[in-house]
């Protein structure tokens, strides 16, 4: 198939529907998107930028950075987006690793991101958080509005997104042009996305959840969105009843229901929300469904997998579990030791396994760590347990990866600990995710420092700061004497979960 994700997604949509209306009303409809995102392509080719080159977008969300996006994958580049919060020493490593032909940062950021991105050997244009100033759109204002789509192959790349990686090493997962495109169409039919349908975006949108999930299956639907610049949950409030389907992380739902002013009355407009990227709570699901009358639809997806299983829209949603596998994707449960396959339908919990359109093609520069994941037969192995319940419903209960999400992002203790260790006064440490009511899970440091050390909490929480994004930044730092082992030297994290989940 010779078919780029752009056209896919702007596949006979009206020029003058609305795509985009801002916080402060104003409508970006198909039409612009069009123009715009062939104004980027333009000047990317003028930059010399090739197909299969890597364009790194570490900016706010705004019009021109989806500008940004879809022009990117209009002129068949590689389209890297990379979370505002990360530190100069966290990009250094994408940087390095992903050699991004360009680089489009924020203005404020420009000073630390120049020196590493022409040690790269890459280029830097920056844009102001309003999407209206910075050398970027300077460059558009030259560009012509046509451009002739380039025609790319099903497994070519669309994108590359990093995510972390037991080792502390994140990973670029590569993602096709087929990924997105055919979990698009299927996501779209399978939540009944029509042109009238408005959604509510709150979500940032350097993640799949925010950039994929959200913007992809509005686009392809030819719907629209509210798009707002983050989760602010009074904004939200104001939103909801002009919207009729809301996506979030369960943390944007547990703040809603913080608020008495959510009710019913706000949500008589909405026929769906949904929610992914961590497990919902039952208590949450319960407290919606009593607030509002309606029931949650939990999916679930990974960023190397885009969406692989999602509650029915039409049919019984079943809180506590994530639902069927969306058509065209298989998933299997396997022994986590012996990687035997277990027969359903069955209780069994195991290794949650995936095989489907919607799979990426490896990590990128990583072919034994890409080995590594995938079975011989090309399932994917997740890394989450699960079991599959007699009606077919795959139920999450738990992870084989020692990963912590928190507010819907992912965190590895490996990202934590190394920084830890390397500071003076400190033996070694563990990072454990402990249950916090906002964040799902929260990050907590366990530390053994050395008799005579006088480093405390602050000084570690300043120290990581420099190098880690705020959300990887522990809640609080306990110190021990020495961390539990087992008989194998292994530290026992579990211990550590069972003392200070009680305290926490
Ligand atoms: C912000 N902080 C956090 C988080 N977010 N700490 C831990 N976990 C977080 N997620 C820090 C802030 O920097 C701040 O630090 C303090 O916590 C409190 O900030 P607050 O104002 O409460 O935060 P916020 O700006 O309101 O952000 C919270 C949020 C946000 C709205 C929940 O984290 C968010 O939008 N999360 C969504 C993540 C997402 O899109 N995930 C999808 C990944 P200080 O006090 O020191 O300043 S894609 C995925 O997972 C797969 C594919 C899937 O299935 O979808
Ligand atoms: P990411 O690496 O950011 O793509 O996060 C993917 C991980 O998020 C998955 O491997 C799961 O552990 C988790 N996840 C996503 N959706 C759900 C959900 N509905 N319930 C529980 N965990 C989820």
């Amino acid at each position: 198939m010779r078919n780029n994700l752009f056209d896919t997604l702007f596949n006979g949509q009206p020029e003058h529907e609305p795509c985009l209306q801002l916080a402060d009303d104003s409508i970006i409809n198909y039409g612009e998107l069009l123009l715009e995102s062939a104004r980027v392509a333009n000047a990317l080719v003028a930059l010399g930028v090739q197909p299969g080159d890597r364009v790194a977008a570490q900016v706010d969300k705004n019009v021109a950075a989806v500008a940004l996006y879809l022009g990117t994958i209009r002129a068949g580049a590689v389209f890297l987006p990379l979370n505002t919060a990360y530190t100069a020493s966290e990009v250094e490593y994408f940087v390095n690793d992903a050699r991004p032909a360009l680089f489009i940062g924020t203005t404020e950021a420009k000073d630390s991101l120049l020196p590493m991105v022409q040690h790269a050997k890459s280029r830097l244009e920056t844009l102001s958080p309003d999407g209206a100033g910075g050398s970027w759109p300077e460059r558009l204002r030259e560009a012509e509005t046509e451009f002739s789509t380039i025609a790319r192959e099903a497994d070519d790349l669309a994108a590359i997104l990093y995510t972390s990686g037991t080792t502390g090493r994140a990973k670029g997962a590569m993602i096709t042009h087929d990924n997105l495109a055919s979990n698009a169409k299927m996501l779209a039919s399978l939540w009944g996305f029509h042109k009238d349908d408005i959604l509510l975006h709150a979500l940032p949108i350097y993640h799949t959840h925010g950039l994929f999930v959200a913007i992809n299956t509005v686009m392809i639907a030819g719907a629209s969105m509210r798009f707002l610049p983050g989760f602010d949950a009074k904004q939200v409030l104001q939103m909801l009843p002009v919207c009729t389907v809301m996506m979030g992380v369960p943390t944007y739902y547990s703040r809603l229901l913080a608020l008495d002013e959510f009710n019913a009355r706000l949500v008589t407009k909405m026929r769906l929300f949904i929610s992914g990227s961590a497990p919902m709570t039952l208590d949450t699901h319960k407290a919606f469904s009593e607030r509002t009358g309606m029931t949650i639809l939990e999916r679930y997806g990974m960023t190397e997998t885009n969406m692989i299983t999602s509650n029915p829209c039409d049919g019984e949603r079943v809180p506590g579990s994530v639902g069927f596998p969306l058509p065209g994707v298989e998933i299997r449960i396997t022994n986590s030791n012996t990687g035997q396959v277990c027969e359903l339908p069955s209780e069994n919990i195991g290794m949650i396994e995936v095989r489907g359109p919607n799979v990426f093609k490896g990590y990128w520069r990583m072919p034994e760590k890409t080995a590594e994941e995938f079975r011989d037969d090309g399932f994917f192995i997740t890394g989450d347990l699960g079991m599959i319940d007699d009606r077919g419903y795959l139920h999450i209960v738990g992870r084989d990866k020692d990963m912590i999400i928190s507010g819907g992002y992912n965190v590895y203790p490996k990202e934590i600990e190394i920084p830890i260790d390397k500071l003076d006064g400190v033996v070694e440490s563990a990072v454990i995710g402990l249950p916090h009511k906002d964040f799902g899970e929260a990050v907590i440091a366990v530390v053994a420092r050395q008799e005579d050390s006088a480093i405390d909490e602050a000084g570690i929480i300043a120290a990581l700061s420099i190098e880690l994004a705020k959300y990887k930044i522990p809640k609080r730092i306990f110190f021990v004497d020495e961390l539990p082992r087992n008989a194998m030297g292994k530290i026992q994290k579990n211990i550590l979960r069972d003392n200070y989940g009680r305290i926490y």
